[in-house]
């Protein structure tokens, strides 16, 4: 209940309390540092085996299939990875994914011979596919794409808010095969009046006063070529907690959208709402205007379910924290990412932001995949320096330099600060 909660708008103004509404105050201290680049100093320190955040250090756990993971919440399950394993490459391994569920009633099992797919609603014929059916319906596509938490980085929020207070390893690119979901419509059979396509996995609810977990999409969307239902990543089974036996895969979408252990497609001629239709309705929007942000700490007048990644880019050679050598050429790496536009530049500061060289890009795995970037530096002077990384989009979107805020601590994608010592 409690994880449920903690994503739900809903829950945060009804726990508002005198000593939450004090935090808020105290949030508004921080405001100037947090116009400042810097301001993930005053918040938090990335010590590489987890963040230590107000709610206190995170231990590793280790879950069926994985290695050790930073621990969330333990029921339900809700991992993450620990940031130096984006060093490894471009493809983040299925051991390593993080792990994100909202209910705790979790399958632990499930019979690859019996599962079975519906599809119902506004089609002319409704379906029941078992897996090999759904393998056999059309030629198999692949996509290189990044599942992104909504809350990937909301510990860093201030003022703070409410919600898992993730880092920034709620995040991972693998390599996806299926089928385009726009086959299984098609074969379905859309209806006139179609509006939108609601989608539903194995996990429910342990109260029936609870939503289940349902995400929809626009019906022009889902016909688009993108959206695809997933029984492989990077070349193996998915690990079972990452949805086995088939997953949603929305390329350049939110992992929200991303449904795992899908069991149900319906087709519907409304926008999506009642009982079970929470995590579009109440969680997982945000502010309904350009930025997609408010003035910390202010309330939302309207918002919209959240959609497409914003650019994004990360140091991942070196640490918060982290030595480098003086005198000598060091090699910087990271990782760059957008919703499908794809990354243009990719520029590094090594002082604070003054000055910026770009990047030399790596392989180009897809639209929708992390970019690996490389660049060579050389510190001259000993003691403290601030190392910066910017994105820039094939659509001339660019990383903001202070972050903007809205209540949820979504989508945050603001130029991080690396502060490093020079020995
Ligand atoms: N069935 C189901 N699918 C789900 C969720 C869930 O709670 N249940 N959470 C979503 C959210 S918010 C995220 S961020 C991604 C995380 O995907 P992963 O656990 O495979 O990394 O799963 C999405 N799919
Ligand atoms: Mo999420």
């Amino acid at each position: 209940m409690r994880s449920n909660r903690d994503t739900t708008p809903a829950a945060h103004q009804d726990s508002q309390s005198a000593s939450s509404r004090r935090r808020f105050v105290q949030g508004a201290g921080l405001l100037a540092l947090g116009a400042s680049p810097l301001s993930v100093l005053a918040t938090a320190r990335d010590t590489g085996e987890g963040v230590t955040f107000a709610d206190g250090p995170r231990p590793l756990v280790t879950y069926p299939q994985k290695r050790p993971l930073i621990r969330v919440t333990t029921r339900p399950p809700h991992l993450e990875t620990p940031f130096s394993v984006f060093n490894e490459g471009p493809i983040t391994a299925n051991d390593a994914f993080f792990v994100r569920y909202h209910l705790a009633n979790i399958p632990l099992a499930v019979d690859p011979a019996t599962y079975r797919l519906t599809v119902k609603g506004k089609v002319n014929t409704p379906l029941n596919l078992s897996l090999a059916d759904l393998k056999a319906l059309a030629a198999p596509v692949e996509v290189v794409a990044v599942n992104q938490c909504s809350g990937n980085s909301r510990g860093y929020s201030s003022p703070r808010v409410f919600g898992a207070q993730l880092a920034n390893g709620a995040m991972g690119n693998a390599r996806w095969v299926g089928v385009p979901l726009r086959k299984i419509l098609e074969k379905a059979g859309v209806a006139a009046g179609a509006r939108q396509v609601t989608f539903n996995g194995l996990d429910t609810p342990v109260l029936p006063v609870t939503s289940d977990f349902r995400k929809a999409l626009d019906i022009e969307h889902a016909l688009q070529d993108e959206p695809m239902l997933a029984w492989s990543m990077n070349g193996k089974d998915l690990p079972f907690l990452n949805g086995y036996p088939v997953k949603l895969i929305v390329p350049g979408y939110f992992g929200t959208y991303w449904v795992k252990h899908l069991s149900e497609i319906e087709v519907i001629d409304h926008v999506f709402d009642g009982h079970d239709a929470l995590f579009m309705t109440t969680a997982y929007r945000v502010p309904d205007n350009d930025c997609q942000c408010v003035v910390p700490g202010s309330a939302v007048a309207k918002t919209r379910p959240i959609s497409t990644l914003p650019v994004r880019s990360f140091i991942t050679s070196v640490a918060a924290g982290g030595q480098l050598p003086a005198g000598r050429s060091v090699e910087l790496k990271g990782i760059a990412f957008d919703d499908g536009a794809g990354i243009k530049t990719v520029e590094v500061s090594v002082d604070g932001g003054r000055r910026w060289k770009t990047a030399a890009l790596g392989h180009d795995l897809g639209r929708f995949s992390f970019r690996e970037w490389r660049l060579p530096v050389r510190f001259e002077r000993r003691g403290k320096a601030v190392l910066m990384v910017r994105a820039t989009n094939h659509k001339g979107e660019v990383q903001p330099a202070i972050a903007d805020w809205n209540p949820g601590g979504y989508r945050r994608h603001v130029v991080e600060s690396t502060p490093v010592t020079i020995a």
